[in-house]
């Protein structure tokens, strides 16, 4: 079966009777308890929905579908064999649970480029905005735009039935998907390249075609971006983005007013921003030293004066992740095969021993290693995507690939909205003097 969709119809009645008999038999079943430090801490640790495309062990870093990076890099179609995986095949992958064939693949690519077209309005959208606006608000108003053509919206006010949610919800899904690229493009043309657009070229799968769009043809960077696309696109539920879309479809808002909820989320510096962050600091290093060739010395003394003056170091800690997220791992491998040379290559892994040690010593920062965003940007910075703040909005086309598949089961599954308790702090005292 070639087709995503028929693929997916297949596998729906098997996954709707597992839930349903899990409601009805294990219910009651407890899974933790929740604590004061839980309603104060950002609800760190407390287990509190369902996400089937990944999850993160805080020790080994996120499995997709099960399958840890390595395996993934390995069992899913390349454009070339032995190639960095096709972003298409990680959708694939996160919405069905199977790892496809090429042919699969080839003919989803196939499919989001039949629905690659982006209406004018959009552009306009953003075209109303101020160039000096960042990509992100940009990226996140041309998205807003492309809602006009929800055909879930259309189907809920024609009175489609429950059980038949999923269908619109998979059509808009993947035309938003499909859509994506050029609005992110042209932000980046818009902004940083006076408007000079790129079309979209048929030939090319999704990472390239992104790529391409933006203006960049280097093989070595289409691989980069097939690479960066597949590695960003989840990170189980619980993350900002991912949790803003669940929460936010939850009440049936459609795939589009959804997924600018993620956008909005991952624009914080805290979350999808760190990756701008992580280029901007280095830069600064690099510019009061004078040279990329930076000591350990130096480093040190530039990682304590950042620290000093309240701020974090972006690139390093995590949420969830007790160790090096193997998501850096795995840009940081695909560096040293491709740029072992480049300065800021060279400074970011000279970081990689620095930071550790003194984020250590200040005793409360529960994971003092890299994360993803801490050597991202100097790989598009070595292919000449330069333009820091412009990072975050390849994060998110990115994370539309694991949003997607997600709404589309919640539909499919019947998720019901979310709707979690809050506490007063009066409360809270006094639940927690009779403990
Ligand atoms: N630099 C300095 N201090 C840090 C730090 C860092 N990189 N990481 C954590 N800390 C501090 C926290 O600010 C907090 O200080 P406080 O008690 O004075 O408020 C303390 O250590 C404890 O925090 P934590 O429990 O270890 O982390 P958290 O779960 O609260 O926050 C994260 C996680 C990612 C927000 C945090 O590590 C951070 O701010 N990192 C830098 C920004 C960054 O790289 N973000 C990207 C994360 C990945 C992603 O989502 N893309």
């Amino acid at each position: 079966n070639n087709d995503l969709y028929s693929e997916l119809k297949e596998l729906i009645p098997e996954q709707q009777e597992r839930v349903k008999k899990l409601k009805k038999d294990y219910g009651h079943v407890e899974l933790g308890k929740t604590t004061v430090d839980m309603v104060l801490g950002g609800m760190r640790g407390m287990t509190a929905s369902l996400w089937l495309g990944s999850s993160v062990d805080p020790e080994e870093g996120v499995r997709f579908r099960g399958m840890s990076i390595p395996e993934c890099q390995k069992a899913l179609p390349a454009a070339a064999p032995g190639g960095e995986p096709l972003p298409e095949a990680m959708l694939w992958l996160l919405l069905t649970g199977k790892t496809p064939s090429k042919a699969q693949v080839d003919s989803l690519s196939q499919e989001l480029r039949s629905r690659a077209a982006v209406p004018d309005y959009a552009f306009k959208a953003i075209d109303a905005l101020p160039v000096e606006a960042h990509a992100m608000t940009q990226f996140a108003t041309g998205v807003m735009a492309l809602q006009v053509q929800s055909e879930f919206q259309k189907a809920y006010e024609s009175g489609i039935a429950k059980s038949k949610y999923w269908e619109p919800t998979y059509e808009d899904c993947m035309n938003l998907i499909a859509r994506v690229p050029a609005v992110a493009a042209y932000v980046y043309r818009r902004k940083y390249k006076d408007g000079n657009f790129i079309p979209m070229d048929d030939s090319l799968d999704y990472g390239a075609n992104y790529s391409h769009m933006l203006g960049f043809d280097d093989p070595k960077m289409l691989e980069f971006m097939r690479l960066y696309i597949t590695m960003h696109s989840d990170h189980e539920g619980g993350n900002v983005s991912a949790h803003a879309a669940h929460l936010v479809g939850s009440p049936l808002s459609d795939p589009y007013l959804t997924f600018v909820a993620a956008l909005n989320g991952l624009a914080g510096p805290l979350h999808g921003l760190a990756n701008q962050e992580v280029l901007r600091w280095i830069r600064h290093v690099v510019q009061e030293v004078g040279t990329p060739h930076i000591s350990t010395e130096q480093l040190k003394d530039y990682v304590h004066k950042t620290l000093n003056s309240g701020q974090v170091i972006p690139g390093y800690g995590h949420g969830v992740l007790r160790k090096t997220d193997p998501r850096y791992t795995c840009l940081r491998e695909f560096a040293l095969k491709h740029l072992p040379d480049d300065p800021l290559f060279l400074l970011v892994s000279k970081l990689k021993e620095v930071v550790p040690p003194i984020l250590t010593q200040l005793g409360k920062v529960k994971n003092p290693w890299p994360n993803v965003d801490a050597d991202s940007g100097i790989l598009f910075n070595y292919f000449g995507l330069t333009e820091e703040s412009y990072y975050t909005v390849l994060f998110g086309v990115s994370r539309n690939f694991g949003i997607g598949p997600q709404l589309i089961w919640d539909r499919a599954l019947g998720m019901p909205l979310e709707r979690p308790k809050s506490v007063t702090l009066e409360k809270l005292q006094e639940l927690s003097a009779k403990a």
